[in-house]
C-alpha cells in the first residue's frame, strides 16, 4: 500500500479506508491532501479486491473545510486559473461506491466532499454546515446545488445564509445523512456497511450508482429511460444469471464481477 503525507490508508475485507489525516488543521483540505485523497481514490476504484470506499476523518473533524490559508491571498484571476476544483470533479468520476463516514466537524468544502460521496453516514457527535457566508464567500464545490438537493430549498437557504450549522439528528431528519453510527464503534460501523456493499454484484453495484447520480442531473423522462437501458445492459452479465439461479436454487450468489 502507498504511503501518504496527509492519509492514512488501508483495507479492510473489501472494504478500502482512507482517513484524512491533518488533524493539526481539523483536516482542512489544502491541495496536498486533495491531490493524495484522488490517487488514493483512483487506485482503489482499480483495485479488483475492493468493492467500496470509505472515505473519513478523525473523532474531531471529518474536515473543516477547505483551507483557509492556502486562499487567504488569492486573486480572482489565481481562483479562477486554480486546479484545486478539478479534485472534487475527480472524486465524482469514481465508478465504485464512496461511503461518507463523518464524525466531528464536516464543513465547508468538508461537506461538499462528503455530498459528492454516494452514502453519508454520521456519527453522534457530527456537525455540518456550509459557512462561507462568514468568509465573505459562497460555497464553491457544488454546496449550494448539491444540499438544496439534498435537503430542500429553504434549509439549504437557511444554512447557507446563515452558516448555522446542523447536528447529526436534523442531517437524518433533513435527509442529508442515510443513518447515525453510535460514536463507539463509528469506523467498525462504517466498515461493515461498506464490506455489506462491496459483497453485492459488482458491476451492478456500479450501474446502480451511476443510475442514481444521473437522477440529479436528467429530467425525470431521461432519468427513467437511462435506467432502463441500464437494467437490460444487466441481463448481459453473468452475475445477473447466477444471481437469479442462486435464488432459485435457495443458496447464496458468487459474485463474478462479469
Ligand atoms: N482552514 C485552515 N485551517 C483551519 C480550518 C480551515 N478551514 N479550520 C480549522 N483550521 C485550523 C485552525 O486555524 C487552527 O489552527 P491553529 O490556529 O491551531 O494553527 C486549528 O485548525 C484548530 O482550529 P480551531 O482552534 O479554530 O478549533 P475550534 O475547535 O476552536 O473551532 C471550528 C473549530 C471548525 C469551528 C473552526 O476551526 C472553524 O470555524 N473553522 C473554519 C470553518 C470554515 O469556515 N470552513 C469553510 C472554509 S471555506 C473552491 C471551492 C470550494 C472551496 C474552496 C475553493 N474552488 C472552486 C477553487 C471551499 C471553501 C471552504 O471550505
Amino acid at each position: 500500500m502507498s504511503s501518504y503525507d496527509n492519509l492514512l490508508v488501508r483495507s479492510q475485507g473489501r472494504a478500502g479506508l482512507i482517513q484524512l489525516n491533518r488533524p493539526q488543521a481539523l483536516n482542512a483540505l489544502n491541495s496536498a491532501l486533495m491531490d493524495e485523497l484522488v490517487q488514493a481514490l483512483q487506485a482503489f476504484d482499480a483495485d479488483d479486491g475492493i468493492g467500496c470506499i470509505v472515505i473519513t476523518g478523525n473523532e474531531k473533524a471529518f474536515a473543516a473545510g477547505a483551507d483557509i490559508r492556502q486562499m487567504v491571498d488569492a486573486s480572482v484571476v489565481e481562483m479562477m486559473a486554480s486546479p484545486f476544483i478539478s479534485y472534487w470533479d475527480a472524486v465524482q468520476k469514481v465508478t465504485k461506491p464512496i461511503v461518507a463516514a463523518v464524525s466531528g466537524w464536516c464543513l465547508g468544502g468538508g461537506c461538499e466532499l462528503a455530498m459528492i460521496c454516494d452514502i453519508i453516514v454520521a456519527a453522534e457527535n457530527a456537525v455540518f454546515g456550509q459557512p462561507e457566508i462568514n468568509l465573505g464567500i459562497i460555497p464553491g464545490a457544488g454546496g449550494t446545488q448539491r444540499l438544496t438537493r439534498a435537503v430542500g430549498k429553504s434549509v439549504a437557504m437557511d444554512m447557507i445564509l446563515t452558516g448555522r450549522r446542523i447536528t447529526a439528528q436534523e442531517a437524518l431528519q433533513f435527509g442529508l445523512v442515510s443513518r447515525i453510527l453510535p460514536d463507539a464503534a463509528f469506523l467498525d460501523r462504517a466498515l461493515e456497511l461498506a464490506n455489506e456493499i462491496a459483497g453485492k454484484a459488482p458491476v451492478a453495484l456500479r450501474v446502480a450508482k451511476e443510475a442514481v447520480n444521473h437522477a440529479l442531473e436528467m429530467s425525470l423522462a431521461e432519468g427513467v429511460l437511462l435506467e432502463r437501458r441500464l437494467f437490460n445492459l444487466l441481463f448481459a452479465t453473468e452475475d445477473q444469471k447466477e444471481g437469479m439461479a442462486a435464488f432459485v436454487e435457495k443458496r447464496p450468489a458468487t459474485w463474478k464481477g462479469r
